[in-house]
C-alpha cells in the first residue's frame, strides 16, 4: 500500500512561496509525525505544496498511490484542500482528511463540515492522530475503513520520533523542526491551541527529544556540505506553542540542550514562549536561576512571542491580561541583553482598537528595537471562543475560509470599517518593512554596533535579519499589488 500525504498551500499572491520560506520558514512536523506512526510495510511519500505545488497534470501522475492523506491545519487552506481531494478522488484514490481545521469544523460548524469536507472524504481523523492512525491503517488493509476516527488525547510518550526523511526540507531557512510539548492551557480567546490540544500541557521525555536532536545534528555533520548549509542545518525550530510553559521541565530541557551545544558548537535553536518567561526562575542546586540565562547558555537564538497589542484594554478583551504593556519595554530589553532576538506576534483590529493602533505599534516596535514582527488582522478562527462570540454578536461578514489568513478583516470591527482596517494593516506592514531606513532603525543602533565590534560574527546575524525584513517587505508589496481594488 502507498500513501501520499499532502499539505496544501493556496496558489495566489497571499500564500507563502518556496522563495519566501527560504528566508522565513521552517518545516511543519505533521507529515514526519504521521510517517513515524505508519507501519514500515506501507510506502509513505509527503508533499508540502509550499515547496512542491501540485499542478493540474500532476494528479494523474500518482498511479501507484492508493491513499491520499490531506493535512488541513490552517483554515485559509480549506478551499485548496477540497480541490486536491476532488482531483484525487476522480482518479480513484481514497482520500483521508485530518488536522486542526478539520476537527474545528466537525466539532463547531457541523453543517459546513457536511458540505465542505464530508462529500470529499473517505475517512476523517479528528484531533491528534497518534492513537488512531495505526488502527486506520489496519482498517484500510482489511477493507473496513470507517468514516470518522477520533481517540482520546494521546499522552506525550505516544508521540513518535518524526521521520524527517519523508520531507523535502532543503528549501526552508531552518530545515529541522522538533516538538517537545503539546498544548498551552492559557486559552486566549482568539487562539486555536487550547481548543484543539485541550486544557492540559503534555511534555515529552527530555531524553527522547534530545536524542532526536542529536540524531539530526549527527546526520547533517556526516554530510559534506558547504558552510552555509552546515550553518542552516545546525538551526532547530521547536514547533511547540509555548515551550516554556512548565518552567521546571523547560529548565531541564535547556540544561540538556546546553550539553548538545557543547558537543555540536554550531547548534542554535528558536521557539515560542510568552513574554513573562523573562521573569521566571527555577532553583538549581540551591541557587535561584533565571530561565533566560539557561536559554542563553543552551544556544537560544530567537523566540516568537505573542505580544499581540500595546493596549491593556485590547489584551483584556481577549483574555490575555498576563501581557502587561507597562512591562513590555523592560521585558524585551532583558531578552536582548541575553542575546535573544524577538519575533513579535502583533494583532490589529481588536474591538478596543481605534485608528491610532497602527502608529502605536510602529512606534513600539521601532523604539524597542524588535527585530521582526508578524502582524496579523485579528481572525476569529473556527473552533475558538472568539468565533462563537462574534457569530453571536452578528459581526462576521465573510465566511470564505480562504480569507481566514490574518490578512483580511472577516468581521466588522467596532471602531473602524473593515476596509480601513485592512488598508491600515498593509500600510503598517509596508511602513515597517518597505524601506531600508525603517528596517535599520530596529536593527542598527549603538548597542548592536557595539555587539558587532566585540564579536564580528554578530554582523552576519544582523545582515540575515535585514534580509528577512526585506523579504517581508516584498511579501507585503506582492499582496498589496494583488489587492489594489481595496487598497486604493
Ligand atoms: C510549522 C507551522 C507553520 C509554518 C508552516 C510550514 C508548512 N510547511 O506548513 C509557518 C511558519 C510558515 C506557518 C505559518 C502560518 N501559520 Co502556522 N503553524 C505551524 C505550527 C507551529 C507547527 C505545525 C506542526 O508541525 N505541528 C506538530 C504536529 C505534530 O502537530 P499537528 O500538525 O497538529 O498534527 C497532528 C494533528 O493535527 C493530526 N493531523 C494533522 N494533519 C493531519 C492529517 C491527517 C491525514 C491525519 C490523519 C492527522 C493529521 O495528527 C498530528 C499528530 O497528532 C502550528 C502550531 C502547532 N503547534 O501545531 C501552527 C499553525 C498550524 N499555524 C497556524 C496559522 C494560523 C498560521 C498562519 C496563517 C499565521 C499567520 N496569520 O501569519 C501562517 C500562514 C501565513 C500565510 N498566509 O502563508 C495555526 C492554524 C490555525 C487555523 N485554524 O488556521 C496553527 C495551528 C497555530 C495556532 N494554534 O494558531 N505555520
Ligand atoms: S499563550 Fe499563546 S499559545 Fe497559549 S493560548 Fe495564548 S495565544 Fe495560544
Amino acid at each position: 500500500m502507498k500513501i501520499l500525504f499532502v499539505i496544501p498551500e493556496v496558489n495566489r499572491a497571499e500564500g507563502y512561496t518556496k522563495e519566501d520560506i527560504s528566508y522565513i520558514g521552517f518545516p511543519s512536523l505533521t507529515a514526519a509525525t504521521i510517517a513515524g506512526l505508519t507501519p514500515k510495510d506501507v510506502d509513505f511519500e509527503a508533499i508540502d505544496e509550499i515547496v512542491d505545488p501540485l499542478k493540474e497534470s500532476d494528479f494523474k501522475r500518482y498511479t501507484d498511490t492508493d491513499v491520499v492523506a490531506i493535512s488541513l491545519n490552517m483554515t485559509y487552506k480549506a478551499n485548496r484542500a477540497t480541490e486536491i481531494a476532488k482531483h484525487f478522488r476522480e482518479t480513484g484514490k481514497k482520500v483521508i482528511w485530518g488536522g486542526v481545521h478539520v476537527t474545528s469544523v466537525y466539532d463547531f460548524h457541523r453543517e459546513r463540515f457536511e458540505k465542505e469536507i464530508a462529500p470529499f472524504a473517505d475517512a476523517v481523523v479528528l484531533e491528534e492522530a497518534e492513537l488512531v492512525w495505526p488502527v486506520l491503517i489496519g482498517d484500510l488493509k482489511s477493507g473496513n475503513l470507517k468514516k470518522i476516527y477520533r481517540s482520546l488525547r494521546p499522552e506525550a510518550k505516544e508521540i513518535p520520533s518524526a521521520r524527517r526523511d519523508v520531507l523535502n526540507t532543503e528549501p526552508f531557512l531552518v530545515q529541522s523542526s522538533i516538538q517537545a510539548t503539546r498544548g498551552c492551557p492559557l486559552n486566549c480567546e482568539f487562539c486555536a491551541v487550547t481548543s484543539f490540544n485541550g486544557p492540559v500541557f503534555r511534555i515529552r521525555d527530555v531524553s527522547s527529544v534530545t536524542a532526536e536532536i542529536k540524531g539530526m545534528l549527527t546526520n547533517s555533520a556526516a554530510k559534506n556540505d558547504g558552510w552555509i548549509d552546515r550553518y542552516k542545518k545546525s538551526l532547530i525550530a521547536f514547533v511547540d506553542d509555548n515551550v516554556a510553559f512548565d518552567k521546571n521541565y523547560f529548565a531541564v530541557l535547556c540544561l540538556e540542550l546546553e550539553k548538545i551545544k557543547d558537543e555540536f558548537p554550531a547548534f542554535r535553536w528558536g521557539g515560542q514562549c510568552t513574554l513573562n518567561t523573562i521573569e521566571k526562575t527555577v532553583v538549581l542546586n540551591g541557587k535561584t536561576t533565571r530561565l533566560v540565562d539557561l536559554m542563553k547558555r543552551s544556544g537560544c537564538l530567537t523566540m516568537f512571542i505573542g505580544i499581540e497589542s500595546v493596549s491593556r484594554e485590547s489584551l483584556k478583551s481577549v483574555g490575555k491580561n498576563f501581557n502587561q504593556p507597562d512591562k513590555f519595554a523592560e521585558q524585551i530589553r532583558k531578552f536582548h541583553d541575553a542575546g535573544i532576538s524577538i519575533i513579535a506576534g502583533m494583532i490589529v483590529g481588536f474591538e478596543e482598537d481605534g485608528e491610532r493602533v497602527f502608529e502605536n505599534i510602529y512606534e513600539f516596535l521601532t523604539k524597542n528595537k524588535v527585530e521582526l514582527s508578524l502582524i496579523n488582522v485579528l481572525t476569529p478562527l473556527p473552533g475558538t471562543a472568539l468565533y462563537r462570540r462574534y457569530e453571536k454578536e452578528g459581526i462576521l461578514i465573510d465566511y470564505n475560509w480562504e480569507h481566514y489568513d490574518g490578512r483580511h478583516a472577516v468581521y466588522r470591527p467596532k471602531r473602524m470599517s473593515p476596509e480601513r482596517l485592512e488598508k491600515s494593516f498593509f500600510e503598517l506592514w509596508n511602513a515597517l518593512y518597505g524601506s531600508d531606513v525603517s528596517i535599520a532603525k530596529r536593527l542598527i543602533y549603538p548597542a548592536s554596533v557595539w555587539k558587532i565590534m566585540k564579536n564580528p560574527s554578530q554582523a552576519a546575524q544582523i545582515f540575515s535579519r535585514f534580509l528577512i525584513n526585506k523579504r517581508y517587505g516584498q511579501i507585503a508589496e506582492r499582496i498589496m499589488k494583488s489587492r489594489q481594488n481595496i487598497l486604493v
